[in-house]
């Protein structure tokens, strides 16, 4: 029976870079989840009667959220609600879920790579039928509804089973539990050559992977080790836990510290990667050689069409605003489209739809191809281990090889996390007004060449997204971003991306911290970033 229930709305429910996120203690408020899933509901034209699929990272509060989640879905009209068993379904294989059943689109359960368990948190977000992010206009619209609605409709129903595979019906809609890796799995083997890939590890290639108890533990375990014969055990933390196991499931070189440790030893492994909490994000790190996601995208543009999925060649790369520019230079000599759009991978969809790009890529840990519409950490390891199977190098090797031939981009992103939120808007706010008068100015002996705040006109739909993110650009090509964080659920966080290119191949071996100390002295002072924060150093540096 559908029940309406009347409810009072919440005012915060304002979806971020991606998603609504929050505090697992304010999705369990009376009706908290259910308003926003309604709202969401509300903005979707067409759902009486179309396909829904929830994906989910199996975070503590996930099995709750999923039986709300289908008691409203049945109550709102859909037709087939798709999910994998145990609320077990990565954000990239949700994407591939969506478009292969042609679903209206998607509800992804997961706050990413934040961290879970009862005090940590949860999301929720919404993809289209594309099965990529939705767009700013209607997350703007979800919101709105958010704040004005005052009932909500579902099932008056026993929870659903969804621990085994197989279809039942819940009033007038069917419910579908499905193998959350199989039909990703099929995709992978489709886009590249296992063959390879299993010949490399058959050589002794050392492999280790870290799902961080999160989700991609069992995509790991079915793809390296069954799949392409990787050694038994080279995935670990396989099992997805509701608090990750106590882990930050961020796969960065604070929280994979270990991974970056074990891969400096002289016995480590030839490649070590991690991903996150729902298996969007990677992590490369060769021996002896860690790879900044930046220089990720633009290996991987310069040497997709090693894998048989990308063998015709690129359309374009795209990438966010504060990724470097090392796939820029890779776009212009392989004579393809590059675009650069704001932070978020909802600004990719509509370059990939229109076949403007093929690989995309943020510096945010996130690389991707129109495979799908989300970032995929599996793909992205897999497309390393392509690539390394055919160049039969080490991951050093190829990067200087890389950066002989194109030249290197220094990158570094410095993270000030959990400060207040008041003075981290002054911060911006004062750097603004400065804009107009600091370009041509001189700061600690370089020249301004441009100061300007970054927005976006979509090249597709001509939506324009402003307030992207502060730059300043040095007549040298160096580079400083501030933004703050869209994700982040305490406070905030402010992020200073800073970047040197370095045409010299003697410098190319220098020590990232050491290359970017003048230019982070110099982000520091022209923010008064210790004035604003209240700190000397930022908390995490990748
Ligand atoms: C999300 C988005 C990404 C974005 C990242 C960083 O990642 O999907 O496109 O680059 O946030 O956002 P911010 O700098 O605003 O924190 P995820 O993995 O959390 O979904």
């Amino acid at each position: 029976m559908i029940r309406i229930i009347a409810t009072n709305p919440y005012s915060d429910q304002r979806p971020g870079t991606s998603g609504l996120r929050k505090k697992v203690p304010v999705f369990q408020q009376p009706h908290y989840l259910a308003n926003f899933v309604q709202s969401v509901f509300d903005c979707v034209e067409g759902r009486q009667g179309a396909i829904l699929v929830v994906g989910g990272d199996g975070r503590y509060f996930n099995r709750e959220a999923i039986q709300i989640t289908l008691k409203i879905a049945a109550a709102n009209g859909f037709a087939r609600i798709i999910f994998g068993r145990s609320g077990f379904l990565s954000t990239p294989a949700a994407s591939n879920v969506i478009r292969q059943r042609k679903a209206i689109g998607g509800l992804v359960l997961s706050a990413s790579h934040n961290p879970g368990g009862p005090d940590g948190d949860f999301g929720v977000k919404f993809n289209i039928a594309n099965g990529g992010p939705a767009p700013e206009g209607f997350t703007e619209a979800a919101y709105a509804r958010s704040k004005v609605i005052d009932a909500y409709r579902i099932l008056e129903a026993p929870d659903v089973d969804i621990d085994s595979l197989g279809e039942t019906q819940l009033q007038d809609s069917v419910v579908e539990v499905i193998d959350p890796v199989a039909d990703y799995q099929a995709l992978m083997e489709k886009l590249f050559d296992f063959d390879r890939i299993r010949e490399l590890f058959r050589g002794g290639f050392r492999f280790s992977f870290d799902a961080m108890g999160a989700i991609t533990g069992p995509y790991g375990v079915a793809i390296f080790e069954k799949a392409l014969g990787a050694p038994a055990g080279c995935v670990l933390n396989a099992v997805p836990l509701p608090d990750f196991g106590g882990h930050h499931p961020d796969p960065n070189l604070v929280h994979a510290a270990h991974l970056y440790n074990a891969a400096m030893r002289a016995d480590g492994p030839d490649l070590s990667a991690a991903s996150d909490g729902d298996g969007d994000r990677n992590l490369i790190i060769g021996k002896s050689c860690f790879v900044s996601p930046s220089d990720s995208l633009a290996v991987i543009a310069a040497n997709a069409h090693l894998a048989p999925g990308y063998a015709g060649g690129i359309a374009g790369v795209a990438r966010s605003m504060p990724t470097s520019g090392a796939a820029d230079r890779v776009a212009r000599k392989l004579g393809v489209n590059m675009c650069e759009t704001p932070t978020g991978w909802k600004f990719f969809g509509n370059l990939l739809d229109a076949g403007m790009v093929t690989i995309c890529g943020e510096e945010s840990a996130g690389t991707g191809s129109s495979h799908v519409r989300e970032k995929d950490g599996v793909w992205a390891i897999l497309m390393w281990l392509n690539i390394l199977a055919v160049r039969r190098m080490s991951v050093l090797d190829l990067m200087r090889a890389h950066w002989a031939e194109y030249g290197r981009n220094f990158y570094v992103r410095h993270d000030y996390e959990e400060i207040d939120a008041d003075r981290a808007a002054d911060l911006m706010k004062s750097l603004r007004a400065r804009l107009p008068a600091l370009t041509g100015q001189s700061i600690q002996g370089s020249r301004i060449a441009k100061a300007d705040e970054f927005e976006y006109l979509d090249p597709v739909d001509g939506s324009l997204s402003s307030n992207q993110g502060v730059r300043i650009l040095f007549e040298d090509e160096s580079r400083i971003v501030f933004r703050l964080s869209g994700t982040g659920t305490v406070g905030a966080t402010l992020r200073v991306y800073l970047e040197m290119f370095e045409a010299d191949q003697s410098r190319h071996g220098l020590d990232v911290s050491d290359v970017m100390a003048p230019l982070a002295a110099k982000a520091s002072l022209l923010a008064d970033i210790p004035g604003y924060t209240g700190r000397s150093a930022p908390d995490v540096v990748t």
